[in-house]
């Protein structure tokens, strides 16, 4: 755009920053999308200057002033901004006003940098859809603020208990539920948990901040809000709904009953793959569009979300006309989901990274490696019910395309972060399964031992890796501990019982599984264990 035709960058009250892009987020990385620059010649979007955004640029045209704090999402992120956010935007942007009043208010429940970045843009952001056929960039107008939970607590719980307040949408990590996947109760001894029982005006915690809100809303008469966690996790809803309970019970009492009661927990099975942000983002999406996002989101096309339809009287957006599924029984939807894609997910990032493949969409054009996923999902596919109408063999094929995406660049070492979190439902509910039927599942042990090889830090050119998990240290102690046998790795690590459980640790089949696989990684390196795994007859037993 000429720079005459740039428009001026206030509107007489409020002055956007113009140019200045933004630091790179992560040092390590290259930059996957050219035209990295430390300053811009575009306008900062903001609400004065959506009008400089080029004509492709797709745009909401319902009045922002409409729309009311109705949705509070507790996790605010990459993901969540490209995925629920967007599903609401498009809900909005539907026939006028039929769209209702569904503003969202994002918190941050650790660093304030989604604040710094969207506040002096009016928490306007881009979302671009990216693959072959090309960038498709859209400014999303729900959003009316970010809250920062360390920096006001107190600001959050007041948001969370406000009677506009109908739905709490959570994608705060695994390891944000603070519990013990193995028994699937709240972890009363974990840090974040202590302190919000000590300090219950100042909930950290999503679970602590929950409990708050709902606390000050039944001392007030108000109804609750729904509580709808969108995290990759088996029973999301039940789950979280056990664990508010938990920590309700510890303190006022009655409070756990009127939850039980009251409060729906619906669960979800949500799906999009957006990468984080990456240098050289912004720039790029400045080129694209025209104006220059602190904090733009990239991702791929598809986009699903299936909910269970339980929400409280406060209602909810209708979501329904922008594709989302509502469906008596999520679990089917979960499950595939969980052990198709994410189990996948992990087996390539772990695989992969030793592989030296920096990128899924790397990993996938190695034929080998996209070889070997076919086989993974020929073991999964067995231990799943398919959802109604899903055809898994073509669920698996739509996932391999999806990984190619060439416009999307989604990082091994992304996906292996918090393994101890995502490893039992991603793949060992489905090693489980396959062990009490008695069906071999060599790809599955592969990825395990990917995972055993990769938290012991040292990749196959002996360079170090950055593993982040919350049980690194006690990852790393042990697998030092053990000593260089494999054999004595598996039993150190299969003695993490909130990872393996006491099952999978007695069980013989698993250690001679997992010792063989971390052999072969170790003796000859991740690409000859797939080659070597991929020319033995598939075994239809152990
Ligand atoms: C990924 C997921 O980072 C990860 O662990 O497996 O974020 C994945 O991209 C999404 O669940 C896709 O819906």
């Amino acid at each position: 755009m000429p720079a005459s035709r740039r428009p001026a960058a206030t509107d007489g009250q409020r002055t956007c920053v113009t140019g200045g892009g933004r630091g790179p987020i992560d040092k390590g990385a290259p930059p996957f999308y050219p035209g990295a620059m430390e300053t811009s010649p575009f306008p900062r979007l903001c609400a004065a200057t959506l009008a400089a955004a080029r004509p492709a640029v797709a745009r909401f045209a319902y009045e922002r002033g409409r729309l009311r704090p109705r949705l509070v999402h507790l996790g605010l992120g990459a993901f969540f901004r490209a995925h629920g956010a967007l599903f609401t935007e498009e809900v909005l942007a539907g026939e006028s006003g039929a769209g209702g009043d569904w503003g969202i208010v994002g918190a941050s429940l650790r660093h304030p940098d989604q604040r710094e970045r969207l506040a002096p843009q009016d928490f306007l952001y881009t979302t671009v859809a990216n693959d072959a056929a090309g960038p498709r960039a859209r400014l999303v107008g729900c959003l009316l603020d970010v809250l920062v939970a360390p920096a006001s607590p107190e600001r959050l719980v007041a948001r969370l208990a406000a009677p506009e307040t109908a739905i709490v949408t959570l994608t705060v990590t695994e390891k944000g539920y603070c519990h013990d996947p193995a028994t699937g109760r709240l972890d009363a001894a974990h840090p974040a948990i202590r302190h919000d029982l000590a300090h219950p005006e100042a909930p950290g915690s999503a679970v602590g901040l929950l409990v708050a809100a709902l606390a000050r809303r039944r001392g007030a008469g108000l109804a609750p809000f729904t509580v709808a966690s969108c995290d990759n996790l088996p029973a999301n809803g039940r789950l979280l709904g056990a664990l508010v309970r938990d920590f309700a019970a510890l303190g006022e009492p009655g409070l756990a009953g009127w939850i039980e009661r009251e409060v729906a927990f619906p669960a979800s099975m949500v799906d999009r793959i957006v990468p984080a942000a990456a240098p050289g983002e912004s720039a790029w999406v400045a080129e694209l569009t025209g104006l220059e996002d602190a904090a733009p989101v990239i991702h791929e096309p598809f986009g699903q979300w299936v909910i269970e339809d339980r929400f409280a009287p406060g209602g909810r957006p209708a979501w329904e006309r922008a594709g989302v599924q509502f469906a008596a029984d999520v679990a089917p939807f979960e499950h595939a989901k969980l052990r198709m894609l994410n189990g996948s997910h992990s087996a390539l990032a772990y695989l992969g990274y030793l592989a030296g493949h920096e990128s899924i969409g790397a990993a996938v054009a190695d034929p080998l490696f996209a070889r070997f996923l076919g086989r993974f999902w020929r073991e999964v596919i067995p231990a799943l019910t398919a959802p109604p109408g899903l055809d898994l063999a073509v669920y698996a094929a739509s996932l391999l395309a999806r990984y190619a995406n060439p416009a999307i660049r989604h990082r091994t070492w992304q996906i292996a972060m918090d393994g101890s979190q995502k490893l039992p439902q991603r793949l060992l509910s489905t090693l489980r399964e396959n062990l009490a039927h008695d069906r071999a599942s060599p790809c599955l042990m592969l990825a395990v031992a990917g995972w055993m090889r990769y938290v012991g830090g040292r990749d196959e050119a002996g360079r170090e890796i950055d593993v982040r998990d919350p049980l690194a240290a006690d990852l790393r102690r042990r697998i030092e501990q053990a000593g260089p046998a494999p054999v004595d790795r598996v039993r150190a690590l299969l003695g993490v019982s909130a990872i393996f459980g006491a099952d999978l640790a007695a069980d013989p089949r698993v250690a001679a599984g997992l010792t063989a696989a971390c052999d072969a990684l170790a003796r000859r390196g991740a690409r000859a264990a797939i080659a070597e795994l991929l020319d033995t007859a598939a075994p239809a037993r152990h």
